[in-house]
């Protein structure tokens, strides 16, 4: 195990590691250097054999076998090219040579599939391996079998966490307005996404979950490089068969859907995933795959089938106050918490729970019992992928990645009473046809989040939450699977972004972005700003950016956030404020709980990083 990458004592299947990255580096070696020199030997034999065969009147199928035989070869050639296993030391983001290996893997593809699972709102400790005490067994089981990542940073927002992934970008580059769309704008064709770039390079592509890059004909995943999708075009759709607020929502491919073509018991998760097994099985054998998995779980609103909705049921009557210190002691003993991470100067946002009445409590309380049950059922809906790719013989080629759009949410909507929740309020007036009465809480009509109590509880060592740009906001609870090359029962605090995930999929793929230029359909697209984490990920790295990369988060009102090296600038006002606040900066590598402002000090460095943020990611 590197430095680098901590490997947590007493963590579940932490005894289980059988390979360093150097040992599978040096075995992979050695078994490529005598597989090659043994093929080549066998295929030339079996050649020879065949062309004698044939001369002396035999029916031998000559050109099979010498097609055969250069499969093997161009196989090997792809194989010592662009091993994807790890075997190669290129951390850039481009590779010229891997493009050799794309048209060599072609004829015998062992490149491993990717599956890419998203959940929606989920805050950073909230599955067991992060500190939850939610029933997650079966993301558990793949994140102690991976690496988890403390320092993975997306976006304040669904929306720009799906631009910076998809186009590996900062979010307003990657945006175009289109006031047809859903909020009036969607991804740029002048960024060429993963889906395509993958579809490139010969993977078969699906997507089932949310979109929210564009619910129009020509910017839905149909159009950006899935062979197949079924998707929420926009964000917050019911997770059952109803319209709500104005829209079902759910696209197949290039055709709306309507209530009338799902089932009755329609469930969103549900059909997320019956949706992306019936693509994986209609794979053609030997055809690698990007499986993109985007629930919409946890998000609002709260929602579960009747028979999942009392799992929970008083297991949050103690209050936010008392998850967050019980749920930081967990993360802590899971050790996945940075350095730094410490709840002493922690100061929520949220009223503390005793002030709440009665009846506030129960609101609150029965809304976190049904977000806890979206997340075990987004944990068993994952179970039933992985079981398919171990009955399929799939599970060992797959990279599985796991991660959180942003931080939890903190929506009060539907669950407050009234009061000002603290820090700004929800929207206490609801449609008609809302029914946000206790006992309809999380049934059909129901319109409800949990509120920001329970958001801090899953967000806290890091301030704030979801719709911030602080660490609460951007920072996602996230894994990586693949024993074959990334050790298991590791930590990585190795600061990565969103906008690194891309360049990590292509390398993995054996491919690489073709740079700026032009693209298909006459469109002329833009570089990436994102490194791959693969050489990092296998252990063959300590870092994924060198320290003058810098990422940047616009917020809307002429500021926002940036990180470079260590250092993060801020001046978002907290939540419930206007505008915002003088610049900020924090050194996230010993608090990254953003508690000491190191501004004053060091008012040079904010100077140069107030400008690459409004010069680069405005
Ligand atoms: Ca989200």
């Amino acid at each position: 195990m590197p430095a680098f990458i901590q490997l947590v004592a007493g963590a579940p299947d932490s005894d289980d590691v059988q390979f360093s990255p150097g040992r599978i580096a040096g075995i992979l070696v050695a078994v490529e250097q005598r597989l090659e020199i043994n093929l080549v030997a066998a295929v030339i034999g079996v050649w020879i054999f065949a062309v004698r065969r044939q001369a002396e009147g035999k029916t031998i199928m000559k050109h099979r076998l010498t097609v055969l035989a250069l499969g093997i070869l161009s196989g090997l050639y792809a194989c010592s090219s662009g091993d994807p296993a790890g075997n190669q030391d290129t951390s850039g983001t481009t590779a010229p040579e891997q493009e050799v290996s794309q048209a060599g893997a072609a004829a015998t593809d062992s490149r491993p599939n990717i599956l890419f699972i998203v959940a929606d709102d989920m805050g950073f400790t909230d599955i067991g391996a992060f500190g939850s005490e939610i029933s997650t067994p079966n993301l558990d089981r793949l994140a102690y079998g991976g690496v988890r990542l403390n320092n993975l940073h997306a976006a304040s927002a669904c929306r720009s966490a799906r631009l910076m992934l998809m186009a590996s970008a900062g979010a307003v580059a990657a945006s175009d307005p289109y006031p047809e769309a859903y909020r009036g704008a969607v991804l740029s064709l002048d960024y060429a996404t993963i889906a395509e770039l993958l579809q490139d390079a010969g993977y078969a592509t699906y997507a089932a979950g949310k979109w929210d890059l564009g619910d129009v004909p020509g910017y839905l995943p149909v159009s950006r490089g899935f062979d197949r999708s079924f998707v929420q075009g926009r964000g917050s759709a019911s997770f059952f068969a109803e319209i709500f607020r104005g829209a079902f929502g759910y696209w197949e491919d290039d055709r709306e859907v309507t209530p009338e073509d799902v089932p009755e018991d329609f469930y969103a998760t549900r059909a997320y995933t019956d949706r992306m097994l019936e693509y994986l099985q209609s794979t053609e054998e030997g055809t690698p795959w990007f499986a993109y998995l985007p629930y919409t779980a946890p998000h609002w609103p709260l929602q579960l089938p009747d028979d999942w909705l009392d799992r929970y049921a008083g297991r949050y009557d103690d209050g936010y106050d008392a998850l967050r210190e019980q749920r930081f002691r967990r993360a802590a003993e899971a050790g996945v918490l940075p350095a730094g991470a410490s709840l002493d100067l922690f100061e929520p946002v949220a009223e503390p729970w005793s002030n709440l009445s009665p009846e506030e409590r129960r609101r609150y309380s029965r809304a976190h019992e049904i977000f806890a049950g979206m997340i075990e059922y987004l944990d068993m809906s994952v179970g039933r992928v992985i079981a398919y790719l171990e009955e399929s013989g799939q599970l060992e080629n797959t990279v599985i990645v796991f991660s959180a759009d942003h931080g939890a949410s903190a929506g009060e909507h539907g669950v407050d009473t009234g009061r000002d929740p603290g820090g700004g309020g929800g929207p206490t007036d609801m449609p008609d046809d809302i029914d946000n009465r206790l006992e309809n809480f999380g049934r059909r009509g129901s319109w409800i989040d949990h509120g920001r109590g329970f958001g801090e509880a899953a967000t806290a060592p890091f301030r704030y939450h979801k719709g911030t740009l602080a660490e609460g906001g951007l920072r996602a609870a996230a894994f990586v699977y693949y024993p074959a090359a990334v050790p298991a029962g590791g930590v990585s605090s190795e600061f990565m972004t969103f906008m690194d995930i891309m360049p990590t999929f292509l390398e993995i793929a054996g491919t690489g972005h073709p740079g700026a230029g032009p693209y298909r359909d006459g469109r002329v697209i833009s570089d990436i700003v994102g490194r791959s984490a693969w050489p990092h990920l296998t252990g063959r790295a300590e870092t994924v950016h060198p320290p003058t990369d810098a990422a940047g988060w616009a917020s809307g009102l002429g500021g926002g956030a940036l990180i470079r090296g260590n250092y993060k600038i801020i001046n978002q006002a907290p939540p419930g404020g206007e505008g915002s606040t003088p610049w900020r900066l924090y050194d996230l590598s010993v608090d990254p709980g953003e508690h000491y402002d190191l501004a004053a000090e060091h008012a040079d460095i904010v100077a140069e990083m107030v400008e690459e943020l409004e010069t680069n990611w405005h």
